[in-house]
């Protein structure tokens, strides 16, 4: 009845916004990502028949205010006569600041619960419980390279190469730290009512997604920097269109910009994307790992970097 997981965050190189259905928390477009390593939530669960309601502890702290999504959560994954749990996760990132950290929550919860409550689903099955959760959540479920399918029946998802097929590194530069004003959520579905960009977002993505899927099948970094930026300030567009608009980023996040700029020019395998929220993350070719961080960290409004490799989908832990 009691379980430990670990997930980490994933980046979204060929982005998702938008929902084809609220309620399911179906994606409108499919997305292509890579999974990190270094960065981690670690989710402990135990099911308790004492407890009187679920309890939920973020970093040390309760956490009422994402208690319902995680009680939601679990009765999808053990059915809602269940017992009560006790749920305890850390991070060794910022929470709610657009790095992800909703994804790697709920890919570590649903293994963790699978696990307590002895279900044995599939990794797509548990997948698809996360995504109910946060879309973006039932990509980490797997390592290296994911790409995510969405109809309107379901969600599928797959690994298409693994981490040490192609080494990337990501860089990301931290340029604020606080929770970010306006959820994803909500984002997406303004997005979506008041954007008159959005219908050419939607019809565009699967070209995007293909050019995407081949530079990482011919491991092609110039072909994969294009169009991961491409469709990453596509997606800003969107949201700048939106009424009101929509816009995450500082004026840090667009120094940063300007340093993968000045990098490229002196020929550095390296590009940006920006998800929702201000920090700019950098993906490079390893060997040029240490220029990109030493230069991110010298921008001016940089609070601090964190380096990444890829690493592998939401996994069990032993238990001490
Ligand atoms: C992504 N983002 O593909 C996109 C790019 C942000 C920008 O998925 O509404 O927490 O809970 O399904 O997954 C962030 O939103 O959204 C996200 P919900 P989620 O990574």
């Amino acid at each position: 009845m009691q379980a430990v997981a670990q997930a980490q965050p994933n980046i979204a190189l060929i982005k998702y916004w938008g929902k084809r259905d609220v309620d399911r928390n179906l994606p409108a477009v499919d997305s292509l990502s890579v999974t990190l390593d270094t960065l981690w939530t670690w989710m402990s669960l135990e099911f308790d028949a004492r407890l009187e309601q679920d309890t939920l502890d973020v970093n040390g702290s309760e956490a009422p205010s994402m208690l319902a999504r995680v009680s939601h959560c679990l009765d999808l994954v053990v059915g809602s006569g269940r017992a009560f749990a006790r749920v305890e996760s850390s991070s060794n990132f910022p929470i709610g600041a657009g790095l992800a950290s909703s994804a790697s929550a709920f890919a570590a919860l649903v293994v963790a619960a699978d696990k307590a409550a002895g279900s044995g689903l599939e990794t797509n099955a548990l997948a698809r419980l996360a995504g109910a959760a946060s879309g973006s959540a039932a990509r980490s479920l797997f390592g290296g390279f994911v790409e995510l399918t969405a109809t309107d029946e379901n969600i599928e998802v797959r690994e298409i190469a693994d981490s040490a097929s192609w080494p990337l590194e990501v860089i990301i530069a931290v340029t604020a730290e606080g929770p970010k004003a306006l959820g994803s959520t909500e984002a997406m579905i303004r997005s979506a009512r008041t954007s008159p960009f959005y219908s050419s977002w939607l019809e565009q993505q699967s070209a995007d997604l293909e050019i995407a899927r081949q530079a990482v099948r011919q491991r092609d970094f110039a072909k994969l920097a294009a169009v991961a930026e491409h469709n990453c300030l596509k997606m800003h567009s969107v949201m700048w269109g939106s009424r009101p608009p929509i816009v995450y980023w500082n004026q840090a996040t667009l120094a940063c910009m300007e340093t993968v700029r000045a990098l490229q020019a002196d020929r550095l395998s390296v590009f940006f994307t920006i998800d929702a929220g201000p920090q700019l993350k950098a993906v490079c070719l390893p060997e040029d790992a240490e220029f990109v961080r030493a230069a991110l960290e010298q921008t001016a409004g940089v609070i601090r970097v964190m380096r990444s490799g890829l690493g592998p989908g939401a996994r069990l832990l032993e238990q001490a």
